[in-house]
């Protein structure tokens, strides 16, 4: 969808030739740390969002494996994390999966424990295999399960362990540190003692926050995050099936729930929001795009997206992703079973700074055509 303004030389646009003479102003001006606006101008000021992160599918597949011989390898205690990130190709300078956005593959064994420390990133795990893994944030500790996520929001103490009586556990780490850091505002800090004294009971959190339509008589929240740290798969599942006894859902993402911040109803976190999306069997949603990062996991079935045009095949735990501004569908591939793609992204980033948008691919009845 080129439009004619997007060619470089129509008026207004930057369209200087060099000469010998302006080739030694230009390096006239570079010895004065400045330089010639017109240069850079058609670079800094792309007429629609130029991703450099390339679309990408990480499949769990071809990464257990790798994922799970890292605990031959490094312990936590050596390692801090005992993680493999997903190094997006155009994108690998600032260790981000895509746009502003990191991600990661962590494993647990029963027993072990990664210490306690905070930093200006938040983070989301979504939990992908095992069981007796748990979280403590801020002293508040969190047992998790299959597809259940948790909140480690900016600022917060937060530590992992797996149960002795537990078994290996893997899950995907998703945090907005390389938005951080570009934003040169992160700082890290290890916990004086490595790990948190418990202080409530265990998962109070969300036992407390997260009763649809009922809030905790007497209890104030005032922290810019939500206070429902954990978000289960159960109920989950069971809000997206009710959903769908109502509704087709969106043209462009099926039955889609966004987790919120129960006293806001705003995003869980400030830079980033989640959402669980079904996708009925054999359903094939429209395409459109809209900006901001999108990274995909994949809590349920099986089917393929196209991105700019180009297939991504996946199935269940494998991982991928959306840039900025590309044309996006999705496609679930069973006739029978329905599928769930959890979504993590910078959205809240996006529209607390005015600078969202969307729009629907207009032709060919809503599809790309693939390239
Ligand atoms: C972090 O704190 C965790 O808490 C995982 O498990 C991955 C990657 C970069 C920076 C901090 C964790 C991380 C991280």
């Amino acid at each position: 969808m080129k439009h004619e303004n997007h060619r470089e030389d129509v008026a207004g646009r930057a369209n200087v030739e060099d000469t010998p003479e302006l080739l030694a102003y230009y390096d006239d001006l570079n010895r004065f740390s400045a330089g010639a606006l017109w240069t850079v101008a058609n670079k800094i000021e792309p007429w629609e969002p130029q991703s450099q992160s390339v679309p990408v599918v990480w499949r769990y597949a071809d990464l257990r494996d790798k994922v799970l011989r890292s605990v031959d390898l490094v312990t936590p205690e050596k390692a801090g994390r005992r993680v493999i990130y997903l190094r997006n190709p155009g994108r690998a300078d600032v260790a981000a999966a895509v746009g502003w956005l990191y991600a990661g593959l962590q494993v647990m064994h029963p027993g072990e424990v990664a210490s306690a420390h905070r930093h200006s990133a938040s983070a989301i795990r979504f939990i992908m295999e095992g069981a007796g893994a748990y979280t403590v944030v801020d002293g508040h500790k969190m047992t998790l399960g299959a597809n259940d996520f948790v909140l480690t929001p900016n600022g917060t103490w937060h530590e992992h362990g797996v149960a002795a009586e537990g078994s290996p556990c893997i899950w995907q780490d998703g945090l907005d540190i390389p938005f951080v850091n570009a934003m040169e505002a992160n700082f890290y800090e290890v916990h004086p003692d490595l790990s948190q004294a418990v202080g409530y009971a265990v998962d109070d959190m969300t036992k407390t926050w997260g009763n649809p339509g009922l809030t905790p008589y007497g209890e104030t929240w005032t922290k810019r995050y939500s206070p429902m740290f954990k978000y289960e798969w159960a109920p989950t599942y069971e809000a997206l099936l009710k959903r769908a006894q109502c509704t087709d859902g969106s043209p462009f993402d099926g039955v889609m729930m966004e987790y919120v911040n129960p006293v806001t109803n705003g995003p869980v976190m400030q830079t980033m929001g989640a959402s669980m999306q079904m996708l009925r069997p054999g359903e094939h949603t429209k395409a459109h795009r809209h900006t901001g990062s999108y990274l995909y996991h994949v809590a349920k079935g099986r089917g393929h997206s196209i991105i700019n045009g180009k297939r991504f095949d996946w199935q269940e735990r494998d991982i991928f992703c959306v840039p900025s501004w590309a044309w996006h569908e999705h496609v679930n591939a069973s006739a029978s079973d329905d599928a769930c793609l959890f979504c993590l992204s910078d959205i809240p980033v996006m529209r607390a700074l005015g600078l969202y948008r969307e729009q629907a691919f207009g032709e060919n009845g809503g599809h790309q055509p693939i390239l």
